[in-house]
């Protein structure tokens, strides 16, 4: 297997946190690498790549932007609680420009879905990645529309997708959640090199965390495309044990912060959503 994709690869949030990231990472390895994002790039831009700025609503700019790429590293877009007409344009029209221009190139995409697609399952649960969607908003909402619309172009139209359901990629773990949902930037940024240089994906869906001790999901896919995590948010347990928000609501449920945004229940759900 080569080490370096056969055509260029196309970054899409480039100028965000993680992108920022993998634009060096892959600067390293000495990728062609396309770049983009509706801001500028705040960083010198690596060898090897080029940076367009572009918007994800514009679906002509998007088809240009990946013409001749095997794979597409969708991170741009809303990437937190936001209201439903603030998230529309990014993260539904613009995804689907990124998976009709997939669809044309023959291209790969990894899309960076979130724990906020799953938000509502509670935090005793272990879950598998086959478990229900259970968005806890209109921005999880998004991201599980995302992964339906991988779905939906690797049967229709055979377009692989690697669907990575990102918990927390910071710095560091933050808080008592994060002991369970962190992902180190160095295992997002292998998981994103290993996607793109995997033979096959097939639609696979991936749970984007460390090695954590107290995760709180289980099976994946993560052996289709070859990608183990290396680091583990347990050495950081000490530091934000006991850092907690003292609303129950919060602390139930996977999501953590985003539930009880604009959360009008009064009384907790009588039982699980889906009875066995
Ligand atoms: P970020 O907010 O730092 O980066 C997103 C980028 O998308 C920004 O640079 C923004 O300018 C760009 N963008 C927004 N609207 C756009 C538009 N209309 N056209 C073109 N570009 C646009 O987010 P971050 O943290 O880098 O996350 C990257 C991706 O990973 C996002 O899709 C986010 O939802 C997802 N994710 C991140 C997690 C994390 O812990 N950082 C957790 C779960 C998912
Ligand atoms: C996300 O989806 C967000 O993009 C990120 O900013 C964090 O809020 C993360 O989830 C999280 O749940 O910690």
């Amino acid at each position: 297997m080569s080490d370096k994709p056969p055509r260029p690869v196309l970054v899409t949030g480039a100028s965000g946190a993680l992108g920022r990231q993998l634009a060096r990472h892959f600067g390293t390895l000495g990728w062609a690498v396309r770049l983009t994002d509706i801001a500028p790039f705040p960083d010198p831009v690596p060898a090897g790549s080029t940076f367009t700025a572009a918007d994800l609503n514009d679906g002509v700019a998007i088809l240009r932007l990946a013409e001749g790429c095997c794979m597409i590293i969708h991170l741009g877009g809303v990437s937190v609680e936001r209201p439903f007409e603030e998230v529309l344009g990014p993260n539904i029209r613009g995804l689907y420009h990124i998976y009709e221009a997939a669809r044309r190139e023959r291209a790969r995409v990894l899309f960076a879905s979130s724990n906020h697609a799953i938000g509502f399952h509670e935090r005793s649960e272990k879950l598998d990645n086959d478990c229900q969607l259970l968005p806890d908003g209109y921005y999880g909402l998004s991201k599980a529309y995302g992964e339906m619309m991988g779905r939906l172009y690797w049967y229709k139209h055979g377009v692989e997708s690697v669907l990575v359901r990102i918990g927390s990629c910071f710095p560091e773990p933050t808080d008592e959640r994060m002991l369970s949902t962190w992902l180190s930037y160095g295992d997002f940024c292998r998981l994103c090199e290993r996607a793109t240089l995997a033979e096959r994906s097939g639609c696979c869906t991936i749970w984007g965390c460390s090695n954590n001790a107290a995760s709180f999901w289980r099976d994946d896919a993560r052996a289709v495309i070859g990608w183990q995590p290396q680091d583990s948010a347990d050495g950081h347990a000490n530091r934000v044990r006991g850092k907690v928000s003292g609303n129950p609501v919060q602390e139930r449920y996977q999501g953590g912060p985003y539930v009880p945004m604009d959360y009008t229940r009064t009384a907790p759900p009588p039982g699980p959503l889906f009875p066995r």
